[in-house]
């Protein structure tokens, strides 16, 4: 046991203050890759605090600049789930969309909003997540309060995976109806003339493997500001649809 020498070297006196030390912090990193062909790219490095908070940061680019960027954190403790393969794509249209990725990514644990409830519930909550800037860089900080988090969350960050929503698939600096219609998922919890574009996974991140190293390419297209969604996630707290999806989802992904 290696703690035993430093306590001969340090003598009785340090055992109390070695054991009353607060319990450790733990940091895992993730590297995130693009899905769907966004170009996006991002590093992400989530720590663990003794009072059961997480926090979080994220630095990526190559996003659809001057728009926001819902982002998750997706599985289960010890769930079975990974970042989607192209096999997800059930439609065949050549994206995984939302709905589609839940399958292989998870339900929503953690909704990594800039303010307010950071929970499952806020995981449409698009005016609380961060915007890329005109360059497409997105960075990120927050301390997610321990409240927000599900139990089994925090002594298995490892077993789940980021993901950032809202890509720009026909290059016109903007999410909207022309590339891809209509967001099914977004309709399927009630609201209805959100584009595909702005929910579809943009990247998918997991536990960066030890000694990688990963490299980000920059977006400067097509700045315009594209915050603004046609809906506000306070419609879409109270949705009974929201939680029957994440139900519904979350139970095919447990019986694979
Ligand atoms: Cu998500």
């Amino acid at each position: 046991m290696r703690l035993k020498k430093p306590l001969a070297v340090l003598g009785a006196v340090a055992v109390p203050v070695l054991f009353a030390a607060p319990a450790h912090a733990d940091t895992v990193n993730f590297t995130l890759d693009e899905l769907n062909g966004s170009g996006a790219h991002a590093t992400a490095q989530l720590t663990t605090n003794p009072n059961g908070s997480i926090t979080v940061d994220i630095n990526g680019s190559g996003f659809t600049p001057n728009a926001p960027h819902a982002q998750h954190l997706h599985g289960a403790p010890n769930g079975d789930f990974f970042c989607p393969t192209p096999s997800a794509d059930k439609n065949g249209d050549g994206q995984v969309a939302t709905e589609e990725g839940v399958a292989q990514y998870g339900s929503v644990m953690v909704s990594l909003t800039t303010k307010g409830d950071a929970s499952a519930d806020s995981g449409l909550a698009v005016d609380r997540f961060p915007v890329a800037d005109a360059n497409g860089n997105l960075d990120y900080h927050r301390t997610i309060p321990a409240s927000d988090i599900p139990e089994g969350i925090v002594e298995n960050l490892e077993d789940l995976h980021i993901v950032q929503h809202g890509l720009d698939v026909n290059g016109n600096g903007k999410y909207d109806m022309e590339a891809l219609g209509e967001s099914v998922f977004a309709k399927s919890l009630g609201v209805k003339g959100i584009p595909e574009e702005a929910t579809n996974p943009a990247t998918c991140g997991e536990v960066t493997p030890t000694g990688s190293v990963e490299t980000g390419t920059g977006s400067t297209e097509g700045p315009e500001n594209l915050g603004r969604f046609a809906f506000s996630g306070a419609a879409l707290l109270g949705s009974a649809g929201a939680f029957g999806l994440r139900r519904r989802l979350a139970t095919s992904g447990a019986t694979r």
